[in-house]
């Protein structure tokens, strides 16, 4: 399908709801809730009964807008009882939205709108553009071509994808459209200091905290991969959880020495989480994919089976499958 055929298939199928439920991926990121944002108010606007599930905290992004009707795992059965449509936004595998995978089977038609490199075609509809560098910039292209209002808050939810996805729009995959696009969300007033400082230069103490314990327990490895890995122990000694150490691979990734960064943490006993950060040459996706993973070719991620120490020395091993070794 073109672009504007998708566009109108997409409308087509709203048409035929009236209660959808949204979800992005786990462990939201500014790209899926602002999506979903985006999406919610909307759907919201055309007189739909939206509901948005997010599975995992979401309380950082407290300058979107609120008054979307959120579902907990309690709600998201009982929402899934009679007919809905089910929206998923920044997902590439059913499994990434969570518990809501559970409903799929229940679901009568589904849309799925994604921007990553190994979708799988899993919706009863599949908008997936690969070259888009969030789900955010795809919707914006949606509302502009459907004519749907880029009011003040659905441009807070949009510029929040772009900006993310883009590491604050810096990242390779940056081109002039994006800041053409961002211009023109950057026109409806919306307050892009406190969207950008919310996203990219705030941080709990705990969080501080952690970061440096990562910091202090980082290497080199082969003067190529800086690695740091978090066992559940040292998350525990500072009072934190895993969950306070998100945005550390984006930390790791500075270290001017290296092509890439690896961040591991564990999740659960033996289930290790495994973040990656590239600057130039390695595919981190590739990396991922070959792990069960998947992601974007300079930022991917898989869960791995522990323990930490020989799951860690596996995935260098399959980095340096894309390292010249003479830079030892
Ligand atoms: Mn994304």
């Amino acid at each position: 399908m073109t672009f504007e055929e998708m566009a109108k298939a997409f409308q087509a199928f709203v048409d035929r709801q009236d209660r959808l439920i949204l979800s992005g991926h786990i462990r939201p990121d500014g790209d899926s809730i602002g999506a979903c944002v985006a999406m919610g108010l909307e759907l919201l606007r055309q007189g739909k009964h939206p509901m948005i599930y997010y599975e995992g905290n979401i309380s950082h992004y407290s300058w979107l807008p609120q008054n979307l009707p959120i579902l907990d795992r309690e709600t998201l059965c009982k929402a899934t009882c009679g007919r809905f449509g089910w929206i998923m936004l920044d997902c590439a595998e059913p499994h990434r939205t969570g518990e809501a995978y559970i409903c799929a089977d229940l679901s009568e038609e589904s849309f799925c709108i994604d921007h990553h490199v190994n979708h799988k075609e899993y919706a009863t509809y599949n908008w997936t553009d690969s070259s888009a560098t969030s789900t955010c910039e795809i919707l914006f292209r949606l509302f502009r071509q459907n004519g749907y209002p880029i009011t003040k808050e659905v441009a807070e939810a949009l510029f929040t994808g772009l900006s993310f996805d883009t590491g604050g729009f810096r990242h390779s995959s940056m081109t002039p459209e994006i800041f053409r696009m961002a211009a023109d969300l950057s026109d409806t007033g919306i307050d892009i200091t406190a969207i950008m400082n919310g996203l990219f230069h705030t941080k709990g103490f705990v969080e501080t905290k952690v970061l440096g314990v990562i910091l202090q327990k980082a290497y080199l490895y082969r003067d190529q991969i800086v690695v740091s890995a978090m066992e559940t122990r040292d998350f525990q000694a500072v009072g934190a959880t895993s969950d306070d150490s998100e945005g550390a691979v984006a930390t790791l990734a500075e270290v001017s020495e290296a092509e890439v960064a690896v961040f591991l943490r564990e999740l659960a006993p033996n289930t290790i989480r495994v973040n990656m950060r590239s600057k130039h040459r390695v595919d981190v996706a590739a990396v991922a994919r070959a792990f069960g993973g998947g992601g974007h070719v300079r930022a991917a991620g898989c869960t791995v089976s522990g323990p930490i120490e020989p799951a860690c020395q596996r995935i260098l091993r399959e980095i340096m499958k894309q390292l010249p070794e003479d830079a030892e």
